[in-house]
């Protein structure tokens, strides 16, 4: 049987630890593509990973490229190129150089890889995954973004730091936007089933939900230089993988909506299942007023950005 193809577009943080993770869990051969500036720094990363291989045993191949033909015929892509966040910067600021790097990465994977299921990462996340959708002119269940995983991930991160608890037994989600009007779905957060509601006290979940809201740019300040990569490149797997392994599995996305919980036209974070057939559905149940207050405002937010980029 053939294998699977992955291309990472951006080999930098998030784009390194995707091809170790592709790589480890035999998803695919993987391609880091990055521009001719960093070629040697993909085909580095790339041959390091290949001499990682005998300690763990996996057989696939990972090769660094700056040329788009290696990315032909691609199964997945997941796209990090761009820059990342400064401390003191809004994702949006990223807007300006981001997009335009956007439309020349959906250019070239239109052509190359017209039939790859696309996993957007680069910020401002809901804008740049409309941009590549606008720009591709994909069908709409093959492309997607990634943030409500791992923002749900955050949140479920601190609920098994604040109960001690194991973190395999916290489920909630997080939608939305991907930035501070995010809306973490407390009211539906359990940990092994028991609402974390009767576990953790209201004034602790407020600041649960704050942090979470925040905790990109918490990594940002630690940092000094560059944000989160481990994390959102596991969470980007995980959605490679339920497409690859057409597991259907739900998870917060950024799909786009086209009337789910009142949104017509944007991509936001959902719950969506993925499947073979890429992005399969996005799953709606009610909102109270207030988390459907939240999910306006957040959408608000997404529509002034996704405005600046003129699309
Ligand atoms: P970084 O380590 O700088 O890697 C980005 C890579 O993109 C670099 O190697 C660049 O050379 C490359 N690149 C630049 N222009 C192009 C181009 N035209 N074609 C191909 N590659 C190009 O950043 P990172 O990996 O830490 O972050 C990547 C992006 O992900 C940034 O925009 C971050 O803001 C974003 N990010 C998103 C999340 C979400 O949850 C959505 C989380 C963390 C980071």
């Amino acid at each position: 049987m053939a294998k699977n193809k992955i291309s990472l577009i951006g080999g930098g943080q998030i784009g390194g630890n995707l091809a170790l993770l592709a790589a480890q869990k035999e998803l695919g051969d993987v391609i880091i593509f990055d521009i001719p500036k960093a070629e040697g720094m993909v085909k580095g990363k790339a041959l390091d990973l290949m001499q990682l291989r005998p300690h763990d045993g996996y057989d696939v191949t990972i090769t660094g490229s700056s040329d788009y033909k290696d990315i032909a015929d691609s199964d997945v892509i997941i796209i990090t190129a761009g820059i990342p966040r400064k401390p003191g910067m809004d994702r949006e600021d990223l807007l300006g150089i981001n997009l335009g790097i956007m439309k020349d990465v959906a250019e070239n994977v239109k052509k190359h890889a017209p039939n790859a299921f696309v996993i957007v990462i680069s910020n401002p996340l809901d804008a740049m995954v409309y941009a590549f959708h606008k720009v591709s002119g994909f069908a709409k269940n093959k492309v997607v973004g990634m943030a409500g995983a791992l923002d749900s991930g955050r949140f479920r991160a601190f609920i098994a730091m604040e109960t001690g608890f194991s973190v395999q037994d916290v489920t909630c989600m997080v939608l939305g936007g991907h930035g501070d009007t995010m809306v973490p779905i407390t009211r539906l957060a359990t940990v092994g089933g028991v609402p974390v509601t009767a576990l953790i006290s209201s004034e602790r979940l407020k600041a649960i939900e704050d942090r979470t809201r925040v905790a990109g740019g918490e990594i940002v300040k630690l940092f000094g230089n560059g944000s989160a990569f481990y994390a959102p490149a596991q969470s980007a797997i995980e959605m490679a993988e339920s497409y690859l392994r057409d597991k259907k599995r739900v998870i917060p996305c950024a799909s786009l909506c086209e009337g789910e919980f009142g949104v017509e036209g944007y991509f936001i974070g959902v719950p969506s299942v993925i499947g073979a057939g890429g992005v399969e559905k996005v799953l709606e149940f009610d909102l109270t007023s207030e988390e459907q207050a939240e999910l306006n405002n957040t959408l608000e937010a997404v529509e002034k950005t996704i405005g600046e980029t003129g699309l």
